[in-house]
């Protein structure tokens, strides 16, 4: 009896000193790289070529460092094909993604 009340008190003892550093843990503020991924992405670039009856424009994108992208020229599906109307070959646009299963769909660009 007495062993085993020792060994809950080496318990209780124990479980108090950790305890203000688990504490710390706590308070910590999220890392902020967590928090991000529900955000817009938003590049820019230039627009190449844009297919309206395909729903797809080709950027010369700068780097997106929200994903890891160097800059590229690439073709993108737009979200809307109304969002064509308002670019031509050769504007400078600044565009949102939005992840679309494995690829990056264009829901803005102006
Ligand atoms: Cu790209």
């Amino acid at each position: 009896m007495k062993t085993s009340l020792l060994v809950l008190a080496v318990i209780v003892a124990t479980g108090m000193s950790t305890m203000p550093s688990y504490a710390d843990e706590m308070a910590m503020p999220m890392s902020s790289t967590q928090a991000h991924s529900h955000e817009a992405i938003v590049g820019t670039g230039t627009v190449v070529s844009e297919n309206k009856a395909a729903g797809s424009v080709t950027l010369r994108h700068e780097s997106i460092p929200a994903i890891g992208w160097g800059a590229m020229t690439m073709e993108f599906k737009v979200k809307d094909k109304m969002l064509l109307d308002k670019v031509k070959k050769g504007d400078k646009v600044q565009f949102t993604l939005s992840q679309d299963g494995k690829n990056y769909v264009i829901t803005n660009i102006k």
